[in-house]
């Protein structure tokens, strides 16, 4: 058997393997995810640098969401933004960083428009905990102009979505819509390879991972559901355990592969969620349904709700489908701010 037998399915093979199931695809979406992986790549690498070079600590500036910007989020903004630009593939992009829709000068502009989360969990860069890139790709509406109705809608109508987890091993996670798929970067060859094919999201929740330092301020449906779960433990068999570390993207990674249930409940006070909805909330809640799990806020499934700002925040619930469901039922029994 030939050496180049040996290697496994690089993104790019699985992407363009993907194309075939898009009779009269032109390419464009592969290109995209692609090049969604060269930034991966690059970002990698600054990350893994973290430390070594000077990119620990804050830039001094606000963002939009009003949090510190730590210098790797400006590093992964500006590299994911310039990389999506010359791609050719993006009409528009929306960033967890950037106040307003980033347009692409006609010259480079295509058929996608993309938001992301350029690094999510950066309060963990300087303790060395996994942070991540998050990604949701929408088929722009109209040939001749872009704006916020191409970005600002359902995320059911995504065409695309995923994340790459900086943590143990960079690995790259998306979904084209059909099967939710993980690549890891060997770093001997700066390959994405395919490690894990059409994941499933195991049924049962094995761990709960939410904030509860936040119990105070959570709706009423929160702690019965957390019993309830809590409950299937008994003195011989636990069932359940907490992991949480203040990551999304790690820990949706982590409950995706081993079955957990992460919730981000809206803050009673407010009646405002804190993770946003475009960037964060749609690309996971996506893949969880490909993979079989659900993700759920006050008013129902996430990828039904309708954006009206490019930094929506909304309540989120993910995990597997019937522990979505519980919530759900509490949130009808108990009530929810979200529920209007
Ligand atoms: P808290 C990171 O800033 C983030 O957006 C998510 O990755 C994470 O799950 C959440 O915030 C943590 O928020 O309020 O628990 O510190």
């Amino acid at each position: 058997m030939s050496l180049a037998a040996d290697f496994g399915v690089t993104l790019t093979q699985h992407v363009l393997g993907n194309q075939a199931h898009h009779p009269g695809a032109r390419g464009r979406f592969s290109a995209l995810l692609t090049q969604i992986g060269v930034a991966g790549k690059l970002i990698s690498a600054q990350v893994r640098r973290a430390g070594l070079i000077e990119v620990w600590g804050g830039t001094g500036e606000t963002n939009v969401q009003g949090e510190k910007v730590q210098k790797l989020d400006r590093i992964a903004n500006d590299t994911f933004v310039e990389v999506l630009r010359r791609s050719g593939c993006v009409a528009a992009m929306a960033s967890e960083e950037e106040d307003a829709l980033i347009p692409v000068e006609p010259a480079f502009s295509g058929d996608y428009v993309v938001a992301f989360d350029p690094l999510d969990g950066s309060s963990n860069i300087d303790v060395s905990v996994s942070i991540g890139t998050i990604f949701a790709i929408y088929p722009r509406r109209h040939p001749d102009r872009v704006g916020l109705d191409d970005i600002l809608r359902p995320g059911r109508e995504m065409v695309g979505a995923g994340y790459i987890v900086y943590g143990s091993a960079t690995v790259l996670v998306y979904s084209a819509g059909r099967t939710v798929d993980c690549f890891t970067l060997d770093p001997s060859s700066g390959e994405f390879f395919l490690t894990r094919r059409a994941i499933r999201m195991p049924d049962r929740t094995k761990y709960l991972s939410i904030n509860e330092c936040n119990l105070p301020y959570w709706p009423d449906w929160v702690g019965p559901t957390l019993s309830a779960i809590k409950g299937r433990n008994d003195p011989d068999v636990r069932r359940v355990s907490a992991r949480h570390i203040g990551s999304l993207v790690a820990d949706f990674h982590r409950n995706l592969l081993t079955g957990g249930l992460f919730m981000y409940p809206v803050d009673r006070r407010t009646g405002r969620g804190k993770l946003r909805l475009l960037y964060e909330c749609n690309p996971l809640a996506w893949l969880a349904e490909i993979a079989g799990g659900a993700a759920s806020w006050g008013g129902g499934a996430i990828l039904d709700r309708q954006p009206t700002g490019l930094h929506d925040r909304s309540g989120l619930v993910i995990g597997p489908a019937e522990d979505v469901a519980l919530a759900r039922r509490m949130m009808a029994t108990h009530g929810d701010p979200e529920q209007g």
